[in-house]
């Protein structure tokens, strides 16, 4: 491994960056599946996605998560990356099939003794450890079992939290429920992007509310089995969805944009209420949120931080090329607008100033709530020079724009408390496999040697900078 963290990287002089406070917490992220690797060891039993990378064509390449970044194996080494960094928060993510074979029953004590020592590693090094819950895998048997558009995985997900806190709740402060629930709903169940690879919009909205009402469920749990102070809450992947005009379609289109990637997990969480026009716009397609007496008073039980993961903003038109509003089948058309910007390897849009509009927005629709960034960060094609280096001015370009963009949203008054680059490492980015790098570390896969990118370099100074270190 690589930990030459010496290497001359640049810092511009006055920037919003600078208004940060001293208290502002600065860290990294990762997931289980997607740099554990050790799929079999320690009575580790399969997960949704072990199933679905072996569906020929589901994910580029035939990648899969058997080795990934052999994290499993490598943990302390990757902790001092973190800590060389001079990183304060490190956010990763349990697997359940890891510590609860099968999704339910006991714990398997092996596979907790895996995150028992990374929170002691990270506790020894000042790193404190974000745990979030969820973040995709779900044990097979459990999806065997219907998945989460059935109701009860929402319960067994509650047992696996409570399971969870009881081996670590001693030295973890901070807890996420859910990572992103709109992908686990509808890129699995109704868009079959990612794993289980449904498609059917009726389950991925059933599977929406019934990780909310796991959510919930957890966080009560929780709640009631802390005895020491803890932070609760739950990450949503949210952007901006802006009409291309004034008109009534593109801003019918960019409402009903807004409310099914945003509203529909924002207002049931912060408001206790699903948006009525969205589920006017579910009824339309012969959907119906599978909601029970009291569950939108657990989905809404209060929550200490919301979680925002960033990557892009989205133009929405309600009118096809051909200027109609209406489909053949006679649907209100629903389009997103390909903007003349520049864009990251995934082919995702680069808006910081969206990124500013977003927080301010949640500020003032739902305020209360304290916001961390819990994931911001891009893929890009990386270049390694012969030792492995890469000098990604593009990626501390991005990191740069995007961290003023959370300044000036804090200027504005959202009440942003952290930021956590997305990610530590390069790692298997699901459908898309290893083919793309959102890493400040670049991971070379035959050796599986690590390398501080440039990013990362910038990111140190920048932090050291702004805690006025130097
Ligand atoms: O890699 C993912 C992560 O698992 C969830 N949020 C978005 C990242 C980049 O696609």
């Amino acid at each position: 491994m690589d930990t030459d963290l010496t290497r001359p990287s640049s810092v511009a002089g006055a920037d919003p960056i600078d208004t940060l406070p001293p208290s502002f917490r600065w860290g990294v992220a990762t997931s289980s599946y997607q740099i554990e690797g050790a799929v079999a060891e320690d009575g580790r039993t399969p997960s949704i996605w072990d199933t679905f990378c072996r569906v020929p064509g589901a994910v580029h390449n035939g990648d899969h998560g058997d080795v990934a970044c052999d994290h499993y194996h490598r943990m302390p080494q990757d902790v001092a990356l973190i800590a060389d960094l001079g990183l304060d928060t490190y956010r990763f993510s349990v697997a359940w099939p890891r510590v609860q074979p099968g999704g339910r029953g006991p714990a398997n004590v092996a596979g907790l003794a895996f995150y028992d020592r990374l929170v002691d590693e990270l506790l020894g090094r000042d790193v404190e450890p974000w745990v979030t819950l969820y973040h995709w895998d779900l044990p097979q048997e459990l999806e065997d079992a219907g998945g989460w558009p059935n109701r009860d995985t929402a319960y067994r997900f509650a047992d696996y939290a409570e399971l969870v806190f009881a081996a670590l709740g001693d030295r973890v402060r901070t807890w996420t429920t859910l990572n992103e629930p709109w992908c686990s709903a509808m890129l699995g169940y109704a868009y079959g992007d990612h794993a289980p690879g449904r498609r059917n919009l009726g389950d991925g909205i059933a599977a929406a509310h019934h990780l909310l009402l796991g959510h919930g469920l957890a966080t009560r749990r929780l709640r009631e089995a802390a005895r020491s102070p803890i932070e609760l809450g739950l990450t949503l992947n949210l952007s901006t969805a802006d009409p291309e005009t004034g008109s009534a379609a593109d801003r019918d289109a960019a409402r009903a944009a807004d409310g099914l990637a945003n509203r529909l997990y924002l207002d049931p969480v912060l408001r206790g209420e699903y948006p009525q026009d969205v589920v006017a716009d579910l009824a339309a397609e012969g959907v119906r949120i599978p909601v029970e007496e009291g569950d939108l008073d657990v989905i809404a039980t209060p929550i200490d931080v919301l979680g925002v993961n960033y990557y892009f903003g989205q133009l929405h038109s309600g009118v096809d090329e051909q200027g109609r509003d209406r489909d053949d089948d006679g649907k209100p058309v629903r389009r997103v607008v390909r903007r003349d910007l520049p864009r990251t390897a995934m082919d995702w849009e680069i808006v910081p100033e969206s990124f500013t509009d977003l927080l301010v927005r949640l500020h003032r629709d739902y305020p209360g709530t304290p916001m961390v960034i819990t994931e911001n960060g891009a893929a890009f094609d990386d270049k390694p020079d012969a030792d492995g280096f890469v000098n990604d001015d593009d990626r501390v370009g991005y990191l740069t724009e995007h961290l003023r963009a959370v300044a000036r949203a804090r200027a504005a008054g959202a009440d942003v408390r952290g930021y956590f680059a997305w990610s530590l490492l390069d790692n298997f980015e699901w459908a898309y496999g290893y083919d793309k790098r959102f890493g400040i570390v670049r991971v070379d896969y035959d050796t599986q040697r690590r390398t501080p990118k440039r990013s990362a370099l910038w990111y140190r100074d920048t932090v050291r900078r702004v805690r006025g270190q130097r």
